[in-house]
């Protein structure tokens, strides 16, 4: 919908600020009575989904565009997930303002803000130098924050004179989050924290609905309240249940030997457990280890403890890669077909072999 109104006062900080831009503009006259016109500027924000860092850069973000633009915008939210084929369609942008955060950039032009800090931010070349020719000012990357919430608030904050102290609780966690800053794996895995509770939630909903909820509310309450929420509360119980049944199932299998951990828990309903709890339960392992299967595949996980002293004499993306998987230095896979767990077991049980020298 467009008002000739709407139209009339469009500039490039957008409609709703029009007046203070230009107090004494051409358009003067007609201000007193222009009042009685409310905007509806529509705003689609595009959030990296099933992530605490996503759907809290997705809540900051509105309240910067809000406090610092367009005070009466209405909010829309399109969740994105990492695929191969995740390509955005040009009808997805139907905002008058079109934002991505936490997610790769689209050189489509509708898009007018784009905020991220993932180390692979463009799908191709073409799309960085897109970037690279940008001079709006309003498509910004830093890859060295950890979470893309900090760096919204710190060019919010930094360039466009924008605060919001009650959000300071919001940003500190997605920056633990999403950079894995956690003190010790007690924080980690006993969900203690309201964060930490809610993005339990956030990572297993099933489709955008209830993330999207969490969004709105994260805009201005504080995490224990949204967590309080009958329906988050629906959510999260059989949740919790489920990691406090994958704590007792690998502390029953778990082995530690010479500083490596292994668990097989093939045939086990284990997808997406906490990564932390073998460190939590065994703090002076090194290495883990597991065998894990599921409908599609079975599965060997290496990790190493984020909290172990001193460098890692391994590097487990180099062991992943020689039996066909892949990863980091710090945390690998390595995927078999269903069928093959016999061999996924030997090949296991020579990985730890290997990390115990
Ligand atoms: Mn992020």
């Amino acid at each position: 919908m467009s008002s000739p109104i709407r139209t009339l006062f469009s500039c490039d900080r957008g409609p709703a600020v029009a007046h203070r831009i230009f107090p004494y503009c051409i358009f003067n006259r007609i201000q007193a009575s222009c009042k009685v016109f409310t905007y509806s500027m529509r705003v689609r924000i595009f959030y990296h989904d099933h992530c605490f860092d996503g759907a809290a850069s997705a809540a900051f973000f509105s309240r910067f565009l809000e406090g610092a633009f367009y005070p009466d915008a209405e909010f829309v939210y399109t969740g994105l997930a990492h695929k191969a084929s995740q390509l955005f369609d040009d009808s997805l942008f139907d905002g008058d303002e079109n934002a991505i955060v936490d997610f790769k950039y689209s050189a489509n032009p509708k898009v007018t803000w784009w905020f991220d800090h993932h180390q692979s931010a463009f799908l191709t070349p073409e799309d960085a130098e897109h970037f690279r020719q940008d001079h709006s000012g309003k498509k910004l990357y830093d890859p060295s924050f950890k979470s893309c919430t900090l760096f919204i608030s710190t060019v919010a904050k930094e360039k466009f004179g924008y605060e919001a102290p009650d959000l300071a609780q919001l940003v500190h966690w997605a920056n633990i989050i999403d950079g894995a800053q956690y003190t010790d794996a007690k924080s980690a895995v006993e969900l203690g924290a309201p964060a930490m509770k809610l993005t339990l939630v956030i990572e297993a909903a099933k489709g955008s609905g209830i993330v999207q909820k969490v969004i709105r509310w994260m805009r201005s309450r504080p995490l224990e309240d949204i967590v309080a929420e009958p329906e988050i509360q629906e959510f999260y119980q059989p949740l919790y249940q489920r990691h406090l049944d994958s704590i007792g199932l690998i502390r029953s299998r778990a082995h530690q030997e010479d500083g490596v951990l292994f668990f097989d828990v093939a045939g086990q309903e284990m997808e997406g457990y906490n990564k932390f709890i073998p460190y939590y339960l065994f703090p002076d392992s090194v290495y883990t280890v597991s065998v894990s299967s599921s409908s599609f595949r079975t599965k060997i996980s290496l990790g190493s403890n984020p909290w172990a002293q001193g460098d890692l004499k391994h590097n487990l993306a180099t062991i992943c890669e020689r039996y066909g998987g892949g990863g980091h230095a710090r945390v690998g896979a390595i995927s078999f077909e269903p069928g093959e767990l016999i061999r996924a077991r030997k090949v296991a049980a020579e990985i730890v072999e290997e990390l115990k020298r």
